[in-house]
């Protein structure tokens, strides 16, 4: 689940290979294009972490990124 660290939402996700992980990225990018809302996050091999937070409001956690986090949980 996400959790509320240093001003962010984080949440780690876990796929079976780099592939797979990849695809979810590129679904990520769709909808983050979407919603004008980009995810801050690290990829290495199978894990995707995302850290989202809204630098226009001064690196905080706001309402775009509850957002975001909960259309990711919903792909
Ligand atoms: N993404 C995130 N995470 N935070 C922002 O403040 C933000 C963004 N601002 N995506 C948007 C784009 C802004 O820079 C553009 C100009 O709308």
């Amino acid at each position: 689940m996400w959790q509320e660290k240093n001003n962010q939402l984080v949440r780690e996700f876990s796929f079976d290979d780099f592939s797979q992980a990849f695809a979810f990225m590129t679904r990520v990018a769709l909808l983050a294009e979407k919603m004008n809302h980009h995810p801050y996050w690290i990829n290495v091999y199978n894990k995707v972490d995302i850290r989202l937070s809204t630098h226009d409001a001064g690196d905080v956690i706001t309402d775009k990124d509850r957002k975001l986090a909960a259309a990711i949980d919903g792909l």
